[in-house]
């Protein structure tokens, strides 16, 4: 019984234990990445027991058969036996078997572990698609769902000195009231796909630290687990030294005036900072910057700013793309971005990487970043809405304190009901209570009316703070020469972001520019949609769909999308479409100062 309760209160215990864990450069971490072992298991024999049907999945993850549990006698499986692939790493482009795999896997990794006396160890996932359950030693820890998010369980009780066995079940079936849903337009990237770590800290540590600077004020909340004390803040190129005592709450509060150097795009300045407490000290780099809006005006350190954007999936530029998993993967897209002429990225429509935001950051990239509440989500189920607000609230956690963040997004391309306004009100009513110096927005849509008249509507739109849209003039909607006389109505007051705009061209294909799928019609959809685009009064940003072409299913055509989306300024390989140079040229055309190196 206590087994059966630990296990429902798995998922709940992981995420009440703490608001937020800060993993930083000031932690002692061990990294799991490696080969580790892997069993296929489309029948989650591992699950059920043999009398068990599919619709009473038991409660036990790892069934009493022995089946799946380490180091048994051999029946059936045997881990030590298993193939192996890479952790963090997707599995479908780790194995031509596992291609379009949806469905269970288990890995195992053994780890050898030495205690150290006065330190707690935690157990930390930057993320799993798309539902796990994770064990040591046949002991379960807990279970997570949610495929881009982080999460963690405390282990210091349960590791033993030397060898310990952790078994990772996966499973990344879509399901209706999952977010996303069932239905999508990217590719289900199965696995442990971001870092593993072994997390050390001392038994009072600094588990969550929040920064706001409000343009004359710098404002540091820190929250202690396992106790209080005195906590001390320095950031040296401030001349900042201070110190507060923690309550009883394990909170302590810092506020003082500072004037620091502005971080933006074309000054991607970041400070170093360090909170320390006992044995347990955070170090991070910080920018400092406001963003707020003003009519129809973006002001990011009190100046309009125009977001010269792009969007784009986190996926590898390559010859088998799959998700990124380095630092490299990572550099190659922001690279990309970056000789486009970008100073914004929409991390479209999931949160990416740790890495990606950081690297963003370093280089001076403004950053949307948003959940995956995409298209047609189960408005009405609870469940679905707790899931939601908990991958927003996990991407807020892991992201406050980026600089480079500046709008939350909770939705994409959603459709009109009232189920919907209540459930995305919500979301965004939460965003704003956890986080209220950023912008918030959900990613609308353009309705045609007649083929001459396009119309933006939305009652989502009174909550957000940009009257963000995507539409596809040229593509889905006409013909690009149609972007030349449409007539627009869009609700006024608000800074105007494009959240997509493109086409589809496949790499190398050339024609003439009435030419579906070649470089030239591409071309010229940019062409005409920018010079709409512009007309519009309020713009205040683009982010073209999208940087590079990604894998969907949903893309069958042979000879020309091959299980991808075509509509990258690049084809996965990096090779730059004529569309590339439109967009490039026009981004020139506005630019002051690209971003840094
Ligand atoms: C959209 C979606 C995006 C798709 C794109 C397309 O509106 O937001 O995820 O990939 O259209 O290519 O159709």
């Amino acid at each position: 019984m206590k087994r059966l309760l630990f296990l429902a209160l798995g998922l709940l215990a992981a995420c009440l234990s703490l608001a937020a864990f800060t993993i930083t450069e000031g932690r002692e971490c061990i990294s799991l990445a490696g080969q580790w072992n892997y069993i296929v298991d489309p029948m989650d024999t591992g699950i059920y027991k043999y009398h068990m049907t599919l619709q009473k999945p038991s409660k036990r993850f790892f069934a009493d058969r022995h089946f799946y549990q380490d180091k048994t006698k051999l029946v059936e499986y045997d881990f030590d036996m298993a193939p192996t692939m890479a952790v963090p790493g997707d599995w479908n482009t780790q194995s031509e078997k596992l291609y379009y795999y949806e469905g269970s896997v288990w890995y195992r990794r053994l780890v050898d572990f030495h205690p150290v006396p006065g330190r707690r160890w935690f157990l930390y996932f930057g993320a799993v698609n798309y539902k796990c359950m994770v064990g040591i030693n046949n002991e379960i820890l807990g279970e997570h769902k949610g495929g881009f998010t982080p999460f963690w369980f405390e282990v210091t009780d349960v590791l033993k000195e030397g060898e310990n066995s952790l078994v990772v079940y996966v499973n990344n079936t879509r399901g209706v009231s999952e977010v996303p849903t069932v239905n999508y337009d990217w590719w289900n990237y199965g696995g442990i796909t971001r870092d593993v770590l072994l997390v050390s800290v001392p038994d009072v540590f600094i588990s969550d630290w929040r920064m706001n600077f409000d343009g004359s004020h710098i404002d540091v909340s820190v929250r202690l687990d396992g106790g209080s004390g005195p906590v001390a803040l320095e950031i040296p190129e401030l001349g900042l030294r201070k110190k507060a005592c923690s309550g009883k709450d394990g909170v302590a509060n810092f506020r003082f005036k500072a004037s620091p150097e502005r971080w933006s795009p074309e000054n991607p300045r970041l400070y170093d900072i360090a909170i320390s407490c006992g044995g347990d000290c955070i170090r991070d780099r910080v920018g400092f910057r406001t963003i707020r809006t003003e009519g129809e005006k973006i002001l990011l350190n009190d100046k309009p700013v125009f977001l010269r954007g792009v969007a784009l999936h986190d996926e590898t530029i390559g010859v088998n793309p799959g998700r990124c998993r380095s630092e490299d993967d990572v550099r190659a897209l922001l690279e990309t971005a970056r000789d486009l002429g970008c100073n914004f990225l929409r991390l479209a429509h999931y949160p990416h990487s740790e890495q990606m935001v950081r690297m963003a950051e370093r280089m001076g990239f403004l950053l949307w970043e948003e959940i995956p509440c995409y298209w047609n989500i189960d408005w009405s189920s609870e469940e679905t809405y707790a899931n939601a607000e908990s991958q927003l609230m996990a991407m807020i956690d892991r992201d406050y304190n980026r600089a480079a963040v500046v709008i939350w997004s909770v939705a994409n391309e959603t459709p009109r009901t009232p189920q919907r306004l209540d459930f995305l009100g919500r979301l965004i009513a939460k965003a704003r209570a956890e986080d209220p110096l950023r912008l918030v927005s959900a990613a609308l849509e353009k309705k045609l009316t007649d083929p001459r008249h396009a119309v933006v509507k939305d009652e989502l739109i009174e909550l957000t703070d940009l009257l963000s849209f995507n539409q596809y003039e040229g593509w889905y909607d006409g013909k690009p020469s149609d972007c030349d006389s449409l007539q627009w109505s869009i609700p006024s007051g608000k800074p105007i972001v494009i959240s997509e705009f493109g086409g589809g061209a496949l790499y190398g294909n050339h024609g003439n520019e009435d030419e579906l799928f070649t470089e030239e019609y591409l071309a010229l959809l940019y062409r005409k949609n920018l010079e709409m685009l512009v007309r519009l009064p309020g713009l205040c940003g683009l982010s073209p769909w999208c940087l590079k072409d990604f894998r969907s299913p949903k893309r069958p055509l042979t000879g020309i999308q091959d299980d991808f989306n075509r509509k990258g300024l690049v084809d996965e390989q990096g090779r730059r479409k004529q569309a590339f140079y439109v967009v490039k040229e026009y981004y020139r055309s506005l630019t002051p100062s690209p971003v840094r190196p």
